[in-house]
């Protein structure tokens, strides 16, 4: 009989979606190329001291002049799904008015070399690439964004609706809102946490009316989702006072967003916890409706979970904070391996979170639309790249995620971040996270051993191997 297997094998439906993700300014380059108007990002990273090393999305890794050449190599791995982004700025160069026609072509190129190559697009409207011309009038602060938003997301589903089925909307709003407008890490950095929550509010609201405009043209073919990056939030004890601080964060960063797009509601703790901040009157009526549009599963991109505890002296209310209202709080060290992002590894907390949104948010079908790690990858003497430390990461977190199905949650798909190295955000070229590595002078892709790898698991999941 069967004795002592280490470990039970991993399990995933029939169906399941392996796929790898991206987003268009990290990987497209082709700033300035048929009709593509400016983005925050483009105004970020030429301001000196926003981007390590000066670094911009100018060229990227080319993927605008070498998707064959990309797609290809999806297809090699026998990926069943790819993630990308659609950028507004080539669509509408100023986020408003008329299409830009060349900027949908190549979208619609795309999308045909996925298909032709037996791959599903999964297509997100907005990944952090607003418009320059919106945020001169407020961006993420001002509704009038939110209404630009469900404007684009009807052009773009009407000219890929016919052949593109999964939709999202926003990518990590809660990257937009915080990072972008409170600690100002991000484009277009401004730190003003009464600007964050305004634009929390905003982004919600594009969310619905995106999710709306894209439903009104698809109809029920599309399946339609938003990306969260929740947090996977621990308490440093289970003093109340720790506890009330794992309240806190999670408000801000998690309900925040999940309520009112999945309940229609915002939570009473957290405008209370804010009022100091701002007084909510942004909020109209008929929004929370709005916010709550029908969802057919919801995303999470999950890298590191986050340890948090009572206030302990060294904060201040007025600190400058991802978070709002939570610059008091804080984030005690934790014994865990770390990235060279210097983010703890630890896959439980996916398991964690997969259970708690099963559990608050009435089974919601999911997709772990991001999960991956960077690390100092470089091509050995013998032209291969080592990354055992990247499958190791992966393999945990697949394992989590197969215990989370085993326990009841409807999983429906896994996407590593990314398919390759590219531009990542406010650290430029220096961070790694491709499981395919990029030579930048000369654009060569390699497969990294974490991508053979990843085609072995995705063959024998698939019954292929
Ligand atoms: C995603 O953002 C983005 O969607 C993607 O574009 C990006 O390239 C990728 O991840 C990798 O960064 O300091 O320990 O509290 C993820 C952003 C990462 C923000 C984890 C919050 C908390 C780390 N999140 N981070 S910690």
């Amino acid at each position: 009989g069967a004795t002592a297997t280490a470990v039970a094998p991993r399990r995933f439906p029939v169906g399941f979606h392996w796929g790898a993700a991206s987003s268009a300014y990290q990987i497209e380059g082709a700033w300035n190329e048929d009709g593509r108007g400016p983005s925050i990002w483009d105004t970020f990273a030429r301001t000196p001291g926003r981007v390590r090393n000066g670094d911009t999305g100018d060229v990227a890794i080319d993927h605008y002049h070498r998707y064959r050449e990309d797609v290809r190599i999806m297809a090699d791995l026998g990926l069943t799904a790819y993630r990308f982004s659609t950028a507004w700025p080539r669509i509408q160069p100023t986020g408003s008015g008329p299409v830009n026609g060349a900027g949908l072509d190549f979208y619609e190129r795309l999308v045909d070399e996925l298909l032709s190559a037996g791959i599903t697009p999964f297509l997100t409207l907005y990944h952090w690439d607003l418009p320059q011309a919106l945020e001169d009038e407020g961006g993420w602060t001002n509704r009038e964004t939110a209404l630009r938003f469900g404007d684009y997301a009807a052009h773009v589903a009407r000219r890929l609706g016919d052949r593109v089925e999964f939709w999202t909307t926003l990518n990590e709003p809660w990257c937009s809102a915080y990072l972008g407008y409170s600690s100002g890490k991000h484009a277009p950095g401004r730190v003003d946490q009464a600007a964050a929550l305004a634009a929390v509010h905003h982004l919600n609201l594009a969310h619905g009316l995106g999710a709306q405009a894209v439903r009104s043209v698809v109809g029920d073919a599309a399946q339609l989702s938003v990306t969260l990056n929740l947090c996977a939030v621990r308490a440093a004890s289970q003093s109340p006072e720790d506890l009330d601080a794992l309240r806190r964060i999670d408000g801000v960063a998690n309900r925040l967003f999940l309520d009112p797009m999945l309940r229609g509601s915002y939570p009473a703790d957290v405008l209370a916890d804010t009022a100091h901040l701002t007084d909510w009157s942004f909020i109209r009526e008929g929004d929370p409706a709005t916010i709550n549009a029908r969802l057919d599963a919801l995303g999470i991109n999950y890298y590191t979970p986050l340890t948090v505890a009572a206030p302990d002296g060294s904060g201040h209310v007025e600190a400058v904070t991802d978070h709002p209202g939570c610059g008091d709080l804080s984030f005690p060290d934790v014994d865990l391996p770390r990235t060279i992002m210097d983010w703890p590894i630890d896959a439980t907390g996916l398991h964690e979170l997969l259970m708690r949104v099963h559990r608050d948010y009435d089974g919601i079908p999911m997709v772990i639309t991001e999960n991956g790690m960077a690390n100092d990858d470089y091509i050995g003497p013998t032209g291969e790249v080592h990354d055992p430390e990247r499958i190791q990461y992966v393999s945990d977190h697949l394992d989590a995620a197969a215990r989370a199905i085993a326990d009841g949650v409807d999983l429906r798909g896994y996407f590593q971040w990314s398919l390759h190295d590219n531009f990542e955000w406010a650290y430029g070229y220096g961070k790694r996270f491709g499981i395919v590595y990029v030579d930048y002078p000369t654009q060569k892709r390699t497969l990294k051993a974490s991508a053979h790898w990843y085609r072995d698991q995705i063959a024998q999941e698939r019954g292929l191997a």
